[in-house]
């Protein structure tokens, strides 16, 4: 049975990699699993055939078998905990990994993803220009944090894992703000992520699409 994952048809970023496909990809790429993309049009993501995947009308979904999955914290950790590769043995050391996950996607995922929609969304309204600082302000909390805690090891907890995936996959959004710019440890991080193989090739395949 082969996976079969769904992705943008035609993804909004032009192929910058930052829709959310790239970090399953990118998971199934590490723990090297074949799959195939379905491309789904945004009229097509809201019809009951997709919404019956995903409640939310989004992408992207993940199915193998009997097994339908959405959201990608919840795709990448199925993967990671189905296949070697992407969480450690050790079982303190793989709760560490799992923590890593949601800390990317509840701690350090938000203030960005607010600044994506200060800038995309609410660019045009009067109160965008008072607001960017602030939005600005938290990410840079959050990055100063992490950075602090990196330091200058590699990965976050030992060896690479989902969490460095999804924290790399997190901080991606930010690459063209400049705002790494400050905190030379997590920029170097990122392009750790963005070296690896699995990476390459998953970023590879979305830009064909
Ligand atoms: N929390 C979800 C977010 C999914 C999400 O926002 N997907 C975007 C693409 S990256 C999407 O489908 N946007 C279109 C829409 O919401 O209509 C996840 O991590 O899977």
């Amino acid at each position: 049975m082969t996976i079969t994952i769904t992705a943008f048809e035609r993804s909004p970023d032009g192929g910058k990699g930052l829709a959310r496909d790239t970090r399953v990809r990118w998971a199934l790429e590490e723990v090297g699993q074949p799959y195939r993309v379905r491309p789904v049009s945004f009229p097509a993501m809201k019809q009951p055939a997709h919404l019956a995947l995903h409640p939310f009308g989004q992408i992207p979904t993940y199915e193998d078998g009997d097994l339908a999955l959405f959201e990608t914290g919840g795709i990448v950790h199925h993967i990671a905990e189905r296949h070697a590769g992407l969480l450690p043995d050790d079982s303190n050391a793989r709760a560490r990994a799992i923590t890593w996950m949601f800390a990317a996607l509840n701690t350090v995922e938000p203030p960005i993803l607010e600044l994506v929609t200060a800038k995309l969304l609410e660019g045009d309204r009067p109160w965008t220009r008072e607001r960017l600082p602030l939005v600005i302000d938290r990410i840079r909390n959050r990055l100063q944090q992490l950075s602090a805690r990196l330091a200058d090891a590699d990965w976050l907890d030992g060896a690479f894992s989902a969490g460095d995936l999804m924290m790399v996959s997190v901080l991606l959004r930010l690459k063209s703000s400049g705002i790494l710019d400050n905190y030379p440890n997590l920029a170097a991080y990122l392009a750790r992520g963005e070296a690896r193989p699995a990476y390459k090739r998953a970023f590879e395949s979305q830009l064909a699409v």
